[in-house]
């Protein structure tokens, strides 16, 4: 059936491979300081790129970072703008780097309604990172955990019986291995549609601190926490 293989052997020691974070807090981040809610995804994005940095040494095969969700559209017009113009700037300003440092890229959701501009930049990342071997950094553009399930059953429903495996096969992230842990910062405990399928059975891991606040030493933690713990997947 379409469950994992359970764990072999006593207490944890299994190594995470694939880590998801809602990135939560900018925005609260920014207010405890009286400043812009700018700031605090300026401060976000700064977040984002040590996190890139750290990913590698951390052995993880996939990292997904919920970037800008399809709920995201209903903020105030200036403040998306501002998004848009940092997802532009991120990918001018990092491709670079990230590109050099092996690391493949890959979006989950539908990116391909932003603007015309931010699409051609987004298929230039893609392209020019897809045959990297390294670390896998899956960002979530435009994503929505039941819109992907959506898309992925109505595909399945075309190629014959709608089963959990042949939805699954249909997913953003098929091509993944299984996720692991899923990582809440900023005190919130919810998926708030993200990876609602994925996270079946995922570990949760929810923390307080801000995401700018947020270290690949926090995610270390974490990840080492999913270690000692042991997956029954339902099991015994
Ligand atoms: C940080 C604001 C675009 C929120 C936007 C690595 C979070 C800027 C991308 C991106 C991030 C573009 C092309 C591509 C993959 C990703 C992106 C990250 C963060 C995480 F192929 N903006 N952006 N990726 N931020």
């Amino acid at each position: 059936m379409n469950v994992p293989a359970p764990e072999t052997g006593g207490k944890g020691g299994a190594h995470a491979r694939h880590v998801a974070i809602i990135m939560d807090g900018n925005g609260r981040w920014a207010k405890k300081r009286h400043l812009p809610r700018a700031i605090g995804h300026q401060k976000g994005v700064e977040a984002v790129r040590a996190m890139v940095r750290g990913a590698k040494g951390l052995g993880l095969e996939v990292l997904t970072l919920y970037a800008f969700s399809t709920e995201n559209w209903r903020r105030p017009e200036d403040e998306i703008s501002d998004l848009m113009g940092l997802m532009k700037k991120f990918i001018v300003s990092d491709l670079d780097e990230m590109a050099e440092n092996n690391i493949r890229l890959k979006i989950i959701g539908d990116y391909k309604a932003f603007k015309g501009d931010v699409v051609e930049l987004i298929e230039g990342a893609l392209k020019r990172t897809a045959s990297n071997t390294g670390t896998t950094i899956a960002v979530a553009l435009n994503y929505g955990s039941m819109d992907e399930i959506a898309r992925a059953a109505t595909k399945a429903a075309e190629q014959g019986p709608i089963t959990p495996e042949t939805i699954a096969a249909h997913l953003d992230t098929a091509d993944l291995p299984p996720l692991d842990l899923l990582i809440r910062t900023s005190g919130e405990e919810r998926l708030s549609n993200f990876l609602l399928w994925q996270a079946a059975y995922a570990e949760l891991w929810f923390t307080d601190v801000l995401w700018p606040d947020f270290t690949a030493d926090h995610l270390k933690q974490a990840m080492d926490a999913f270690s000692g713990r042991e997956r029954r997947y339902g099991g015994r």
